[in-house]
C-alpha cells in the first residue's frame, strides 16, 4: 500500500514528509515478510545484531547511544494551550512555541533516510477500548519494537476507514542530541513529537506517551481511565478467576508481581495467576456496572536486570524467542545475552551495553558503571509467548477489576497491607503513594519521592482535575473494586526487608480477594482496615505470628511526618486538588492523634 484512503492521514504525512524530507516514505503492512527484510537491513547496517537462531530463535540485540537510555522526564512536555491545564507537575510548553521550536529540529531531519509509516492500534483491534495511532519514524529499531509492542498493520487503517480519529506521532533520531531532545505532547491536538532519541520509553510512542499521557487526556474527556497499572487474574481450584488492577513506581517489581508463580503450597492445591498485562490498563465502565480493563499492548518492554529463573520465570521464558535485547551484555562465545542478575555464570568473552570487550571479574556490584548491560537494559517480548499469558489477552471486553492495588517502597510508614473505606478514600489513598530511596548498607531512610497512582510522570493533564476525574469515575461505577495499598518493603533494623516478597506476594492477593467476597475479617485502624495476623496465610514460610504483627504495625510517628510530607505535596500540586481529598487528610490527621 503506498498511500491509504484516509484522507486525514495523507495530508499529514504529506505535511510531515515535507518537513523531514524523508528520501523514501515505507508503509508497514505488519507482514511477516516485511517484518523479516528489516531486520535483514538493520543486521546490515550494524543497527541489530542477530543472536544464536537455536538457542534465541528470532531474537536481536540492539545498543542505543550511550547518552540516551532512558526516559527523560526533564524534557517531556505538555502543551496545552493554557498553562494552567498541564498543571505545576508537568514541564509545559505553548503548543505554538513548541510547534516552531520542534519544527526546526525535525526540519531536513530524514534526509536521505526512509520515513516509515507504522498503523498502530492500542487494543484489539475494532473493539470499543481501542484507538489508533499512526507514527512516522526514520528507525527500523522502532518499527521493529512496535511491531512487538502494538498491534500493527494495514488492517488498522482498515479500521481506521475514513476517520480523522488517530493519534498523530512524529519520531525522528537525528543527532541523538541530549541539549536538543525533546518528548512533547499536544492533547489537544492529538499529537505526539519526539525528536533526537532512540530509547524505547521516548521513541515508542504507543506506550507511555499515547497509552498513558495522551489516552489520560482522553479518558477524563470520554469517561474512561488510562493508568499505569499491571493486570493479573488469580484462579482458583474451581476455575474461578478474579482480576487485580496494581500500580507501582518503577523498581518495585511490578512485571514480577504481574507473572507471579504461585508459592508451592497455593500451587498444590490448583492456584494458578494469570497475566493480562504488566503496564498499562485502560478501565471502562461495563453494561454491569463493573470496572473493566484492557491492557492496550501487545508486548512487554521490560527491565532486564534482575531478571531470572526465581524473580520471574515467566519474564524469561518469555524473552526466549522474538525479543529484541537492548543494552544487555552480548556473549560472544554463545552469540547470546547476559545482564546482572540473570545467573552466576557471566561471560568470560563479551562486549557491554556500550560496545566495549567487558571483563566480569572487574564488575563491582556497589558500582554501577562496572556493569555489563546497562541497569535499564531491556527486552522487547511479545505477550503471547508469555507462559501463563490469560486467554482474555485478546479480549474484546477485557476483564472485571475486583481490586485495586496502590504500592510504594516504604521502609517504615506503610505496612504490608491496608483496605481503604471506600472509592473515596482509595483515590487518596491513591494520591499519596510514595516511594522511599533506601541506603541498604547502612539502612538509612532515603527520600521520599510521591508518585500518585505511579502517573506522576504519565499523566497528560493537571494533577488535581486528574485527582477530580478519579473521583468522578467512582461516582459512575455502580459496583467498584475495593481499593487496597500494599509495600512488600518494609525494613527490619538492619535495614532487612522483612516480607520474602516474588510468589510469596500472592498470600497478601489472597486476603484482598476474600476482603472483595466479605469472607474474611478486618482490623478498623487509623489509615483504614488492616488484616488479622493470623489471616494471611504463612504456612511454609520463614515467618512467625509476631513478624506478621510488626509487618501490619501502623507506625502512627511515620504517618505524623507522611501527613506533613503529603500537605507540602498537594501544595505543589496547586488550587486543583479536590476538597474530599483534603477532607481525607483532615480525617487521617485527626486519627492518627485519637
Ligand atoms: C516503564 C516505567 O518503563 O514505568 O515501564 O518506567
Ligand atoms: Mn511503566
Amino acid at each position: 500500500m503506498t498511500k491509504c484512503v484516509n484522507k486525514h492521514v495523507n495530508a499529514w504525512i504529506d505535511e510531515m514528509a515535507a518537513m523531514t524530507k524523508p528520501d523514501q516514505i515505507v508503509w508497514i503492512d505488519g507482514s511477516e515478510e516485511q517484518a523479516q527484510k528489516l531486520r535483514d537491513e538493520a543486521c546490515s547496517t550494524g543497527e541489530i545484531i542477530k543472536l544464536n537462531q537455536e538457542l534465541l530463535p528470532n531474537c536481536y540485540l540492539h545498543r542505543t547511544a550511550v547518552n540516551d537510555v532512558a526516559r527523560v522526564e526533564g524534557r517531556t512536555f505538555i502543551c496545552t494551550s493554557k498553562k494552567e491545564d498541564a498543571g505545576n507537575i508537568n514541564n509545559w510548553m505553548d503548543p505554538k512555541e513548541c510547534y516552531d521550536k520542534l519544527s526546526k529540529l525535525f526540519e531536513g531531519s530524514m534526509k536521505g533516510r526512509t520515513m516509515y509509516v507504522i498503523p498502530y492500534s492500542m487494543g484489539v483491534v475494532g473493539s470499543d477500548f481501542a484507538k489508533i495511532g499512526i507514527e512516522l519514524t526514520d528507525s527500523i529499531y522502532v518499527c521493529l519494537n512496535m511491531l512487538i509492542m502494538t498491534r500493527v498493520g494495514d488492517h488498522v487503517l482498515e479500521a481506521l476507514g475514513d476517520s480523522a480519529d488517530f493519534v498523530k506521532g512524529l519520531h525522528a533520531r537525528a543527532d541523538v542530541d541530549e541539549e536538543n531532545r525533546y518528548i512533547c505532547h499536544f492533547p489537544e491536538d492529538n499529537t505526539i513529537w519526539s525528536v533526537n532519541s532512540g530509547y524505547g520509553g521516548n521513541v515508542l510512542l504507543g506506550k507511555k506517551c499515547f497509552a498513558l499521557r495522551i489516552a489520560s487526556y482522553l479518558g477524563r474527556k470520554e469517561g474512561w481511565m488510562a493508568e499505569h497499572m499491571l493486570i493479573l487474574g488469580l484462579e482458583d481450584p474451581n476455575g474461578d478467576i478474579k482480576y487485580i488492577a496494581a500500580a507501582f513506581p518503577s523498581a518495585c517489581g511490578k512485571t514480577n508481581l504481574a507473572m507471579l508463580i504461585p508459592p508451592e503450597y497455593y500451587r498444590n492445591k490448583g492456584y494458578k495467576v494469570w497475566c493480562v498485562g504488566d503496564d498499562i490498563a485502560w478501565l471502562r465502565v461495563g453494561p454491569d456496572g463493573r470496572l473493566w480493563a484492557v491492557n492496550p499492548e501487545n508486548g512487554f518492554f521490560g527491565v532486564a536486570p534482575g531478571t531470572n529463573e526465581k524473580s520471574n520465570p515467566n519474564a524469561l521464558a518469555t524473552t526466549r524467542r522474538d525479543t529484541i535485547f537492548t543494552n544487555v551484555v552480548h556473549d560472544l562465545d554463545n552469540n547470546t545475552v547476559w545482564w546482572e542478575g540473570l545467573d552466576d555464570n557471566p561471560p568470560a568473552n563479551a562486549i557491554d551495553w556500550k560496545g566495549n570487550p567487558w571483563d566480569y571479574k572487574k564488575y563491582d556490584k556497589k558500582d554501577k558503571s562496572t556493569c555489563g548491560a546497562h541497569p535499564n537494559s531491556r527486552f522487547t517480548a511479545l505477550a503471547k509467548n508469555c507462559p501463563c499469558i490469560s486467554s482474555e489477552f485478546d479480549s474484546q471486553t477485557g476483564v472485571p477489576i475486583s481490586a485495586i492495588v496502590f504500592g510504594g517502597r516504604r521502609a517504615k510508614t506503610a505496612p504490608l497491607v491496608y483496605q481503604s473505606r471506600d472509592w473515596q478514600n482509595g483515590t487518596f489513598v491513591g494520591s499519596i503513594m510514595a516511594s522511599e530511596t533506601t541506603a541498604a548498607a547502612s539502612g538509612a531512610v532515603g527520600v521520599v519521592r510521591r508518585d500518585p497512582m505511579a502517573m506522576r510522570p504519565f499523566v497528560g493533564y493537571d494533577m488535581g482535575d486528574y485527582f477530580q476525574h478519579w473521583l468522578n469515575m467512582g461516582k459512575k461505577i455502580p459496583n467498584p473494586p475495593k481499593i487496597f495499598h500494599v509495600n512488600w518493603f518494609r525494613t527490619d533494623e538492619e535495614g532487612k526487608f522483612i516480607w520474602p516478597g516474588f510468589g510469596d506476594n500472592m498470600r497478601v492477593l489472597m486476603w484482598i480477594l476474600a476482603r472483595c467476597e466479605d469472607k474474611v475479617e478486618a482490623v478498623d485502624t487509623a489509615i483504614g482496615f488492616i488484616p488479622k495476623a493470623e489471616d494471611i496465610n504463612i504456612e511454609g514460610l520463614d515467618i512467625g505470628l509476631d513478624t506478621m504483627k510488626e509487618l501490619l504495625k501502623v507506625d502512627t510517628q511515620s504517618w505524623k511526618e507522611d501527613v506533613e510530607n503529603i500537605k507540602a505535596f498537594y501544595k505543589e500540586i496547586g488550587d486543583r486538588v479536590p476538597a474530599e481529598l483534603y477532607d481525607e487528610l483532615a480525617k487521617l490527621e485527626e486519627n492518627l492523634s485519637k
